[in-house]
């Protein structure tokens, strides 16, 4: 994937691990519709690349994304907003990708940055990561899922706060609420951030897949559904060579040199 392809954003890879940096030093990477509809392109590529096994999302400079770009989205009124199916059309690939997508938090993620590190698998953060959805001093709410995912994530009582207020957390907050899994000094949140990519990217690409799968699939059903699903996708996987070669690695005391098969 040539780099010179964008405009708002550096694609490179790590060994199976794609990475993506949303780039508009001039607006904390505000998510414009050209920045928006390069990432999904870009994980578009690294979804067809058999090559990728796992996904980081990660914004350049100070922030990760400041959120839904204001002066664009200014002017809009509700029959563009509608007809043009703001947000959707361009912006929830993230949510469609199976190849799992850690979001490496590295500073600002307002509004829609926060909804966009959301729709991520896992959420690591810089310590001077700061999360807010301050959409309410704008005179809207948050239109990217934010109200639906941070409630699920966090619970009402955080999530009514934050999207009430629009006050801003940070990072040590978001560690104790579950909003994120790992926090790091900001010198070392890419290098870390590679290193689980890296370990997920290396195991079986089908496990790995059901395991994205399964675990969201708490958020859309009841627990008994959720656990049938669990238990169809588990015995299936009986079905690959990752399966057996996993477990006769165990078993010969050696590596596991799975295939995604
Ligand atoms: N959009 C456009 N430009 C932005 C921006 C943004 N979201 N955030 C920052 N910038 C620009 C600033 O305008 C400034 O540009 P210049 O003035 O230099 O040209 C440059 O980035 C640097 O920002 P600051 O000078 O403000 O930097 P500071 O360090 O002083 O402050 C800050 C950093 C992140 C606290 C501050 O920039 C800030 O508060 N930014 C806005 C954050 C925000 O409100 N984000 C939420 C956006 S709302 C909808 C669906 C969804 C949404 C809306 C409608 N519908 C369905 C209709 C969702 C909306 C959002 O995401």
């Amino acid at each position: 994937q040539p780099m010179s392809e964008y405009q708002c954003l550096k694609v490179e890879t790590r060994g199976r691990v794609g990475i993506i940096t949303m780039y508009r030093p001039e607006a904390l990477n505000a998510l414009n519709n050209q920045l928006t509809s390069e990432i999904t392109a870009a994980l578009r590529a690294f979804e067809a690349d058999p090559d990728i096994g796992a996904m980081i999302l990660t914004g350049d400079g100070k922030a990760f994304a400041a959120g839904a770009d204001i002066k664009e989205m200014q002017p809009k009124t509700f029959s563009v907003v509608y007809s043009e199916e703001f947000i959707t059309a361009t912006w929830e690939e993230l949510t469609r990708t199976r190849k799992p997508v850690i979001a490496a938090v590295n500073g600002f993620a307002l509004g829609g940055g926060c909804e966009f590190a959301m729709m991520c698998d896992t959420i690591f953060a810089s310590e001077k990561a700061k999360f807010g959805q301050p959409e309410i001093k704008l005179g809207v709410i948050p239109g990217s899922g934010g109200t639906q995912r941070l409630t699920r994530f966090v619970g009402k009582a955080v999530a009514m706060d934050m999207i009430l207020t629009g006050r801003m957390i940070d990072a040590e907050e978001a560690l104790r609420i579950g909003l994120v899994a790992r926090v790091y000094p900001p010198e070392q949140l890419m290098e870390e951030t590679i290193k689980a990519a890296e370990q997920i990217a290396n195991y079986g690409a089908l496990a790995v897949m059901a395991a994205k799968e399964t675990v969201n699939r708490a958020y859309e059903t009841t627990m008994s559904e959720g656990v049938r699903f669990e238990r169809r996708l588990f015995h299936g996987l009986f079905g690959t060579a990752d399966q057996q070669e996993g477990m006769a690695a165990f078993l010969e005391k050696r590596e596991a040199k799975f295939t995604g098969r």
